[in-house]
């Protein structure tokens, strides 16, 4: 079969369901509108994208869910089954009994019957009603992490995502979620760039079968969240120089040779093509190692979900002694 765009290698997760390593970020702030925003993402799977990252906050569901429509009438895609659709559950339903209406207003808002990969956002529970624009310290509640995945795990059984996962957890958070679990969680998406590269989460993923997936694998780079640690980071411009590749492409690489998955956004026609092309080249050893000598820092932002009389007293706690 001919394939309009470029073709995206795929892994085999935990639950035996396939998943294209490069998936489009689906957040944006501010967004275009609706309408804008469907042509972009028809334009990204023109593109040849397949995998497409969203999530209850981002505000992105219903014009992913239009441009999903639109390729099928269109012919762009035979099936839907030739998509790969993840979102994540927000922190104002993170509670055993909200997780399934939540999962379900997803679905609405998507007009599909199935998710391919439901990610709890954060590991926290905020007040109902609380937005992130508005939230205070005292919006945040204690976490019931057992009983939010037995939840989860009872969506997947029901056929409602094929795959269940985690983002921002650290090994500890795993490690406790497993004195429960009865489906290990397929996918914890993190924070991971040449700036933050996840050094202890990684091979521990790696051991239990968990696959990393990579979000802000440029720093965020202009968003109102990143930082330019990524896309003006001496080394890796050295190393796109002398190979003629881009910065982003050598970023977006790195995390690829990594083993992880690429959750990268952009909205540009021309920058969603330049992210693929990194599949026919691959960084050598000295460049890799050049790479591990970048000074190491996570993206700031966390301190606002702590509190010294919160579920989370610090951010040691928060990420449990990984900063
Ligand atoms: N799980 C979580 O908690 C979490 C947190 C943050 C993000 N995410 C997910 O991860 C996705 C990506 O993360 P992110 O948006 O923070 O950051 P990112 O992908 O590291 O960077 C995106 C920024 O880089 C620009 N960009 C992209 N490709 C470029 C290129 N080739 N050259 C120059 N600039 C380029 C984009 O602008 P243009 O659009 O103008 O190209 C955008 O401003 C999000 O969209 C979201 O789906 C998840
Ligand atoms: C916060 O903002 C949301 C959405 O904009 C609103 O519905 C809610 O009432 C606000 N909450 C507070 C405490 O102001
Ligand atoms: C550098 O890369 C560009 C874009 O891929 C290509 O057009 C050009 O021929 C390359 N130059 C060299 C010297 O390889
Ligand atoms: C709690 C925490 O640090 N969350 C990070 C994960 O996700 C959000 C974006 O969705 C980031 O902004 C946070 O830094």
């Amino acid at each position: 079969m001919e394939k309009a765009g470029e073709t995206i290698p795929e892994i085999v997760l935990n639950t035996g369901h396939k998943m294209p390593l490069v998936g489009l970020g689906c957040a944006g702030q501010p967004l275009p509108p609706s309408e804008q925003l469907v042509s972009i993402f028809i334009d990204a799977m023109e593109i040849g994208y397949r995998h497409f990252d969203t999530a209850a906050l981002y505000g992105t569901e219903e014009a992913l869910g239009k441009a999903v429509a639109k390729a099928l009438e269109i012919g762009l895609i035979k099936s839907r089954d030739e998509l790969f659709i993840t979102s994540k559950l927000w922190s104002t339903d993170a509670d055993h009994d909200l997780v399934l209406p939540a999962l379900k207003q997803t679905l609405g808002k998507l007009g599909l019957e199935y998710l391919d990969l439901y990610l709890i956002h954060w590991p926290l529970r905020l007040k109902q009603g609380t937005s992130v624009s508005n939230f205070t310290k005292d919006a945040i509640l204690p976490f019931d992490m057992h009983g939010t995945w037995k939840a989860m795990e009872e969506c997947s059984k029901l056929g409602l995502t094929k795959s269940i996962g985690l983002s921002n957890f650290t090994c500890e958070k795993i490690s406790k979620l497993q004195e429960s679990a009865t489906i290990l969680p397929a996918v914890n998406q993190v924070e991971m760039n040449v700036g933050w590269q996840q050094r202890k989460l990684v091979p521990f993923a790696k051991e239990k079968g968990i696959h990393i997936s990579a979000w802000s694998p440029l720093g965020g780079y202009g968003t109102s969240w990143g930082s330019n640690a990524v896309m003006e980071n001496p080394i890796i411009k050295n190393i796109a120089d002398s190979r003629n590749k881009t910065v982003p492409q050598v970023a977006l690489r790195w995390v690829y040779q990594q083993g992880a998955s690429v959750i990268v956004k952009s909205f540009s026609k021309e920058r969603m093509k330049q992210n693929l092309q990194i599949f026919d080249w691959e960084l050598t050893k000295e460049e890799m190692d050049q790479i591990l000598q970048i000074p190491q820092r996570r993206a700031p932002g966390t301190e606002a979900l702590v509190d010294p009389t919160g579920p989370y007293k610090s951010l040691e706690e928060f990420w449990d002694g990984d900063i």
